[in-house]
């Protein structure tokens, strides 16, 4: 991918040179003021953040470089016989911000292919965990295995300076993007399958090796549907817990490895990427309850009675959002083409049809309308990965695109340490006594 490094050193450059006249010029500019709630409240709505891989736009969802994700599906070069996008070609998106052509595309494909070795210590380390860890510790302990591996690391003990860290940064970033679906195939097949390991075939692109690592590429809408998905999934702004988390990791120059497994680490939370696992569990549950799919009427009474126990609908409300997610829509289009009778996409639809009506009535959601995870989980077990604590991986290994994107460009762009001020509640209470 030399083009790719070549774009994006352009880009960083230029990018540089405005960061410069902005601080020089503007540098007292006020971006944003903090209320004590807004503290409180876990600084939501508090603009202190600059990342320029992708924005969440409250009504229309996710812009990566700022194509919506209906843009996005229609502007990047498809995978062979397929509706949907490269990976590679998403990432050099991501990674230069220019819409990549079809060889710019394969050539980041290309250099993952090179790269997708895992080292034997890493398999090894998965081994080590009882068979009962959550994959989501397993993918973290993989990548941090990996670590090994990191270039920047090396390089920087050797003694290099600012300009040349973006680049090393950039190299762990391929191998370790590489790695990642094998990485996930390995985890799926031990844990589900009972150990065996397929290597990557060397003709197939990023996405559609996944799938046939854990065997299933030959159902092709299984493999249209990996391809989205890792679209869909790879980047959402910089303030969400995973990038979040990864970028204040990074800012101490933490290598990649280290960077990706913090944000993995915070994927795992239920609030956020485990949503998607809890979402589809409640979706059985839902199934199970009523012997079958239920109607809207009792639908309504049962989310109503869930509510009244204090409990959340998963899939539903968001931080930022402000809309139906159009990640939502991008699947359940996948799904009404191809199997518009699954009685758990129905369930999905019927919860879309109900659930936004009752939590408005609540008054107090500020986004009654569904998210990615509403759906995802629904498809997969579609096809039949059915083991619902392996989603969040799915997500994890699309997220590090995003991630790996974002750290490049925040080294690239010399962003120094983050440390932001914290004080005692005693010294709030003194600072409003004598305001
Ligand atoms: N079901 C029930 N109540 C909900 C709700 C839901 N799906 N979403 C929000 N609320 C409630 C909140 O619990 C809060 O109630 P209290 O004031 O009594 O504590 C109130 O509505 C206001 O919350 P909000 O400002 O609308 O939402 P937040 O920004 O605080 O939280 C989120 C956002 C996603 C954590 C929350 O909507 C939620 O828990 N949803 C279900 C889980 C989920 O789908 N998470 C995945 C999000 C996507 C991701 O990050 O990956």
């Amino acid at each position: 991918s030399h083009r790719m490094k070549e774009r994006l050193a352009y880009h960083l450059n230029e990018q540089r040179q405005r960061i410069e006249y902005l601080k020089k010029h503007y540098g007292q500019f006020k971006v944003s003021e903090v209320t004590l709630d807004q503290i409180f409240n876990g600084i939501r709505g508090v603009t202190l953040l600059i990342t320029d891989t992708s924005y969440v736009d409250p009504h229309q969802g996710i812009r990566i470089r700022d194509f919506t994700i209906p843009e996005l599906l229609r502007v990047l070069p498809k995978a062979p016989d397929s509706a949907f996008p490269l990976a590679g070609g998403l990432y050099y998106l991501l990674m230069t911000g220019e819409v990549p052509d079809e060889a710019e595309a394969w050539e980041v494909e290309a250099t993952w292919k090179e790269r997708m070795t895992v080292p034997e210590h890493v398999f090894r380390v998965i081994d080590a965990m009882p068979r009962e860890t959550h994959p989501m510790t397993l993918l973290s302990q993989a990548i941090l295995a990996l670590q090994t591996e990191s270039i920047f690391a090396k390089r920087y003990e050797e003694g290099i300076s600012k300009p040349a860290f973006w680049g090393y940064y950039l190299e762990d970033s391929l191998n370790l993007t590489a790695k990642l679906p094998v990485l996930a195939a390995y985890i799926y097949n031990r844990k589900y399958r009972h150990g065996a390991y397929i290597p990557p075939h060397p003709d197939l692109d990023w996405s559609a090796n996944f799938a046939y690592m854990i065997e299933r590429s030959d159902d092709p809408i299984f493999v249209e549907l990996m391809r989205l998905y890792f679209v869909l999934h790879s980047d959402h702004e910089g303030g969400n817990v995973t990038a979040y988390s990864a970028n204040v990791v990074s800012s101490s120059l933490a290598d990649i490895y280290f960077t990706a497994s913090a944000g993995i680490n915070g994927l795992a939370g239920p609030l956020h990427g485990l949503a998607n696992q809890e979402c589809t569990r409640w979706l059985l549950k839902v199934l199970h309850h009523f012997g079958g799919l239920p109607s809207e009427e009792q639908l309504e009474d049962y989310v109503r009675e869930q509510l009244d126990k204090g409990m959340t609908i998963p899939g539903y409300g968001h931080a930022v959002l402000r809309t139906v997610d159009p990640r939502f829509t991008a699947l359940a289009n996948l799904a009404e083409t191809y199997f518009p009778q699954d009685q758990l996409y129905r369930l999905v639809k019927r919860v879309y049809a109900v659930v936004p009506r009752v939590l408005s009535s609540l008054g107090k959601v500020k986004n009654p309308w569904p998210n990615v995870d509403a759906i995802s989980g629904a498809l997969l077990y579609h096809f039949g990965l059915r083991q619902l604590d392996f989603y969040t991986v799915l997500f994890g290994i699309s997220r590090m695109l995003g991630v790996t994107a974002q750290t490049v460009w925040s080294r690239g762009l010399y962003k120094p340490l983050e440390r932001p001020k914290s004080i005692t509640s005693q010294m709030l209470e003194a600072m409003i006594a004598q305001a």
